[in-house]
């Protein structure tokens, strides 16, 4: 399969300038081509993934992936897909997170050889640039009508849009135009909410460049969920490629409690899988769905992508440890990376650490009674280990690193105590 018809393949081609002429382009050539991001956090997550993967796979067939950090466009504010006014970030903030995004991007293009990804920030060539410059050389190209028309745009004009957000697409379109110019690069991808701002790139370059256009645009559609809520976003708010924001252990967690209606979709997506590989496993979704194989190669392959083996292997061991409820070969870190989201219950130094009355107060028993069985039957663990000893103290080593302990009631149902 060629890189089309694979990209084809995995639903991952919505939108294109100009589909016949990108065909002969990639057949022809090997082609530089960009997407962008802006610094609005000091973490990419999940949403900014499928674009960039996308890039990979154009470097995985010989192409060079041109990746853009938008350090000046990050202190404007896209307002593609924003209903609301952005509120700006100082320049410090935005340095703060073109530094951070930046590593995370370089670490996803580990490729060397001819087309070793190169990373850019627009900061370099639009910071330079002056208000009469931009308004003479850049501004006269693009019409206020034609932005008008623009989605974005065009869907803000009711609540309002800053002169500010308004200007955008245009130094979006000098992004491209200045890529074009300098890295040949021929091609900008993006989420389909980019789509306005490629083509403004397409208007500015075919203005500026003798009305020929030799550049394409090609959109990437939105990720979705067959239950239709948002992709990415869990109770905890989004998930990030960041491991202090999101755990290895989060991570893996979301992938693998994907749904078998959306797991295909996602392997294609999102691995490096082969087709083979991903029709067996959509045969296996609908064999024998209980083994849940499709989403264990999703979660491995995309915690692999993101944090590497060994954190790999520890969101697994972590997952197995839960699963049979055995703590023991987990250090604390670990234990603390699992049970994140476990109720939690606070002790204070004047608080009783007799095991009963702590299941009381923590409300993990809901009565004095209950809890006196509860552990007699054997129904609780602590830290992994069956305690039926009613004078139980939570005292010495059940502490660990002095801080918590993590109390099971019956199968499955975990608490964290803290203490003060
Ligand atoms: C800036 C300057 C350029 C080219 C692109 C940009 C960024 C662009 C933007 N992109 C989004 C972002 O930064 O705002 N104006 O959060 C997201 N992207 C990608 C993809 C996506 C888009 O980074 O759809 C999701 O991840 O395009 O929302 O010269």
């Amino acid at each position: 399969m060629n890189l089309l018809e694979d990209l084809q393949w995995r639903g991952i081609i919505y939108q294109q300038t100009d589909e016949a002429g990108m065909k002969e382009l990639l057949e022809k050539e090997s082609v530089s081509l960009y997407c962008g991001a802006d610094p609005t956090a000091d973490s990419l997550h999940i949403g900014h993934l499928l674009p960039f993967l996308t890039l990979k796979r154009f470097q995985n067939h010989g192409h060079r992936p041109v990746v853009l950090v938008g350090g000046a466009t990050g202190q404007i504010g896209d307002p593609s897909g924003k209903k609301e006014e952005r509120q700006l970030q100082t320049p410090e903030q935005v340095q703060y997170n073109v530094e951070a995004i930046s590593k995370q991007l370089e670490k996803l293009y580990d490729a060397k050889g001819d087309n070793e990804a190169v990373m850019v920030n627009n900061l370099d060539w639009i910071g330079k640039i002056d208000m009469i410059s931009f308004l003479r050389d850049y501004g006269k190209h693009i019409g206020v009508n034609y932005m008008l028309a623009k989605d974005t745009i065009a869907s803000r004009l009711e609540t309002g849009i800053s002169y500010t957000e308004f200007t955008y697409t245009i130094l979006q379109a000098m992004d491209f135009n200045h890529l074009y110019k300098e890295y040949n690069c021929k091609v900008q991808i993006g989420g389909s909410d980019q789509w306005g701002n490629i083509t403004t790139g397409l208007e500015l370059i075919r203005k500026m460049n003798d009305g020929e256009t030799k550049a394409f645009g090609m959109t990437i559609p939105l990720v979705t969920k067959a239950d239709g809520t948002k992709f990415g976003k869990t109770e905890g708010g989004s998930i990030w490629l960041d491991a202090e924001k999101t755990s290895p252990y989060e991570f893996y967690q979301f992938w693998i409690n994907t749904t078998d209606a959306d797991v295909i979709k996602y392997l294609k997506f999102f691995t490096f899988l082969d087709r083979e590989t991903i029709e067996g496993l959509e045969k296996a979704v609908e064999e024998e769905p209980h083994l849940r194989a499709a989403q264990k190669a999703l979660a491995e392959e995309m915690t692999r992508m993101i944090h590497g083996e060994a954190a790999l292997e520890q969101a697994q061991r972590i997952t197995a440890a839960l699963f049979s409820g055995d703590l023991k070969s987990l250090s604390s870190a670990e234990i603390r990376q699992g049970f994140k989201d476990v109720p939690t219950h606070q002790v204070g130094g004047d608080d009783s650490l007799n095991l009963v009355e702590v299941l009381v107060n923590a409300k993990i028993s809901p009565s004095k009674r209950q809890a006196r069985e509860d552990v007699t039957n054997g129904a609780v663990y602590i830290n992994g280990e069956r305690v039926t000893d009613l004078q139980f103290e939570l005292e010495g080593t059940v502490r660990l690193d002095d801080e918590f302990t993590i109390i099971r009631r019956g199968k499955k149902k975990y608490f964290m105590i803290q203490y003060a």
